[in-house]
Formats: C-alpha cells, sequence, structure tokens
C-alpha cells in the first residue's frame, strides 16, 4: 500500500486523514464496523464504525486521565467499573492504584476485546489482572443490577449507534443507584469545539442525577478538534485529592489539582 489513506468524517465539514501502511483487521461485529489500521504517525489504532478509538501513540492522554482524577477523588477506591473501553486501557491505569480490588470492564461487543488483546497487547495488558473481570454485557443492563461500586467510568464510543444509550439521564441515574456512599462516576463527553451540545446535554443528564458535576479536559490529538471532555458526577463534596505516586506519561499531581481551571468558552459553554 503506497499512499493509502483512512479518514475519519468527525463531522459533516471535518475530517482527519492519516496514511495507513496496512489494514490488520477489518469485520462487521454483531454491533459495529471493526477496523484495526496500522498508521504511519500514530502507530496501530482501534476505529469502530468508522471513528477512532485509540492509537498507540496518544492513548495515555485518554485513558491517564478518564481513571486517575475521578479514582484520586475518591477516598478508598476498591470496586471500579468501566462500561465500554474494550481495549482495556482505562482498566491497565486503573490497575496502577494500589487499593484497587476489583476493576469490571463491561464491554458490549467481544470482538474489540479479541481485537484488542490481540493487535493492541500495550493498551489490552491490564484486563490479564487478576483483578481485572470482563463482562461482555450490555452496560445499560448490567449498571441496573451493579451496587456498591467507587468509580463507574463511561469509556464509550460518540453518542449514535451502540452508545447512544449511554447519554441519557437515566443511564446516569442507573450509575448513581450502582454506585457507594461516596461514589463518583466520570463519562467521556466530547469535544467543546465541534459538540458543545453533546457536553452541555451531558452536563444536564449528570447533574439531574448528581449533586457535583464537573467538567475536565484532555489533549488528544486523534480525537475530533483534539480538546476532548469529560464530565463528573460526585455524590459528596470534592475534596482536595489524594496523593497517590503513580507512573504516568500526560497527567500530574499538578494536572489533577488544577483540572477544574477551564478555558474561558468551555466555562461559559457549561454555565
Ligand atoms: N472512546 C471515546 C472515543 C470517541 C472518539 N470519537 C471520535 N473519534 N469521533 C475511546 C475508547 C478508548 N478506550
Amino acid at each position: 500500500m503506497m499512499n493509502t489513506w483512512f479518514s475519519e468524517l468527525q463531522t459533516r465539514h471535518v475530517s482527519l486523514g492519516l496514511k495507513i501502511e496496512d489494514v490488520l483487521w477489518h469485520e462487521q461485529t454483531a454491533y459495529q464496523e471493526l477496523a484495526v489500521l496500522q498508521t504511519e504517525a500514530y502507530g496501530r489504532m482501534l476505529v469502530l464504525d468508522g471513528a477512532i478509538q485509540t492509537t498507540i501513540v496518544d492513548e495515555f492522554v485518554y485513558h491517564e486521565m478518564i481513571t486517575h482524577v475521578p479514582l484520586l477523588f475518591h477516598p478508598h477506591p476498591r470496586k471500579v467499573a468501566v462500561i465500554g473501553g474494550g481495549d482495556g486501557g482505562a482498566i491497565r491505569e486503573i490497575l496502577k492504584h494500589p487499593g484497587i480490588e476489583e476493576a469490571h470492564l463491561i464491554e458490549i461487543d467481544e470482538k474489540v476485546v479479541e481485537a484488542s488483546r490481540r493487535f493492541l497487547p500495550e493498551i489490552a495488558e491490564g484486563l490479564e489482572d487478576d483483578r481485572a473481570h470482563v463482562h461482555f454485557t450490555d452496560g445499560i443492563a448490567w449498571v441496573k443490577e451493579a451496587r456498591d461500586f467507587d468509580v463507574i467510568m463511561v469509556d464509550s464510543t460518540d453518542p449514535v449507534g451502540p452508545a447512544e444509550g449511554l447519554f441519557v439521564p437515566e443511564f446516569y441515574q442507573s450509575i448513581y443507584e450502582a454506585l457507594g456512599s461516596d461514589g463518583i462516576m466520570v463519562a467521556q463527553s466530547e469535544s467543546p469545539f465541534l459538540e458543545p451540545e453533546i457536553i452541555q446535554r451531558v452536563m444536564a443528564g449528570v447533574s439531574k442525577a448528581f449533586p457535583v458535576t464537573r467538567l475536565y479536559l484532555a489533549n488528544v490529538p486523534t480525537y475530533p478538534s483534539g480538546l476532548w471532555s469529560f464530565t463528573m458526577g460526585s455524590k459528596n463534596t470534592l475534596k482536595s485529592p489524594r496523593n497517590v505516586s503513580l507512573t504516568t506519561r500526560y497527567w500530574t499531581p499538578e494536572i489533577q489539582r488544577n483540572c477544574f481551571d477551564l478555558p474561558r468558552f468551555v466555562e461559559d459553554l457549561i454555565r
């Protein structure tokens, strides 16, 4: 393949093009179109229904930020769950925290885990840990039965297709009920540049269920616009984050301390 490009149509008017060296896997699963591509610039990359999910080069940003920020606001996280996130990157980061006893992954599409284990082992490695439990089932139904979780992270695809039901107020309410008394949730909530109304929708939905709601950002170059958001909900007032020494590449204690400092236009968006 001499000059082959993959481009994600991020909106009707914006696309990101990456030069492809190889197609490692491509199939229509029961839920979505799955591809693992070898890119020149970002290494191996997982794509679902045409949307870039993760790449070897920049995955650390998203996986560190979706996990460490909420985990360090919880006083003693032991039992946590990731809804979606079949690549396993969030689980790998969660397991860096000393007190974790159980890290559950609830992924609807078995093929995402299979492809990640095979082609993205650096990301999926956490899934082989004894504390990791993988459930191939619908996250919405699973959360309704779950109880006493400390932190729940919604590591979903965009709110179209299989993930649509992960962006509605009823789902955040079920998460609230699945959490213990110090419970915290976080959900990936898209780009403030390209999808501001999704951020507003997630914020509104999470604040219906949780008394405390916060937004924070991180720079993920392969996601639409490169600026990404996470919406956190907490049952209690947030205290200062705990101090834990973690080996990371994006997250720092300083980023954690200042994570709720937002650019003016993002503050305005969620006011
Ligand atoms: N889940 C969030 C990906 C959303 C990206 N959207 C897009 N490319 N249009 C990432 C899964 C990583 N564990």
